[in-house]
């Protein structure tokens, strides 16, 4: 059955030929992904987007990474929320280039953090049912596309290190147990594949190595796709 607009046209699905091929790197905190996409940055058919961790340390002068972490019975749905938003814009920036490369999606939002707030009773039932009911009828509308998953694989602790080494304030509270949690989620999801589902095909680096060797294992794998145009 061919989907209708509301002027009876029909609707035109997003394909190859009118959409970015959208790629979007995945993987637990400290894993390396801001790092990963420096190397796309600068090249004129290659739209990169880094995660707008700065919008959600001000909203209109709020920083909500610093409340979420401070109080997060309080303000884990209300940071969670914002992140959705803000995952989906990045998602529907319309863009000129062949490629669009974004640091995490709604889907990791949505799989990793939502569902560990949940597990963990930091969010209340009914806010995570409203959060969850969101998800769904944004994916339901067929506008977020993607098209390869690159999972930068790092063992937890390797990652906490490299958290404390950042010293991003908000993050002081965070512990390696946290760190260990987040990375078993991300695994369940993306390695073992035994929750959720995965909305593309994935490409697993190893993230503990160095970034020159995980730019390396990157230019062995990547598919052929990317050989002309990453
Ligand atoms: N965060 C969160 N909920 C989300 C997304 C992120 O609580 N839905 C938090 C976790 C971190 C910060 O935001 O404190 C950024 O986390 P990311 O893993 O997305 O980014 P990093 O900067 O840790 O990534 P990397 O070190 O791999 O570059």
């Amino acid at each position: 059955v061919k989907k209708m607009s509301s002027n009876g046209k029909p609707l035109i699905p997003n394909t190859l030929e009118n959409r970015p091929f959208t790629v979007v790197v995945e993987g637990n905190m400290g894993c390396g992904k801001t790092t990963f996409l420096e190397r796309f940055k600068g090249k004129s058919n290659i739209c990169v987007l880094s995660e707008p961790v700065e919008n959600w340390r001000n909203v209109n002068g709020h920083n909500l990474l610093h409340l979420m972490y401070e109080n997060p019975e309080t303000w884990s749905f209300t940071f969670q929320s914002y992140v959705q938003l803000t995952m989906l814009q990045n998602h529907l920036l319309p863009t000129t280039c062949a490629v669009k490369i974004m640091e995490r999606s709604i889907y990791s939002a949505r799989y990793c953090f939502v569902e560990k707030l949940t597990r963990d009773g930091v969010l209340p039932l009914p806010s995570a049912a409203v959060m969850d009911s969101w998800f769904k009828w944004i994916l339901q509308q067929n506008f977020v596309q993607v098209d390869l998953l690159i999972y930068l694989r790092s063992s937890p602790e390797v990652a906490y290190e490299r958290i404390l080494k950042r010293k991003r304030p908000e993050e002081n509270m965070v512990s390696l147990d946290y760190v260990k949690y987040l990375h078993e989620i991300h695994e369940n999801w993306l390695y073992f594949k035994t929750l959720f589902t995965c909305p593309a095909p994935i490409l697993v680096l190893n993230a503990d190595q160095s970034t020159l060797d995980v730019h390396a294992e990157y230019e062995k794998w990547k598919p052929d796709f990317f050989r002309k145009t990453l």
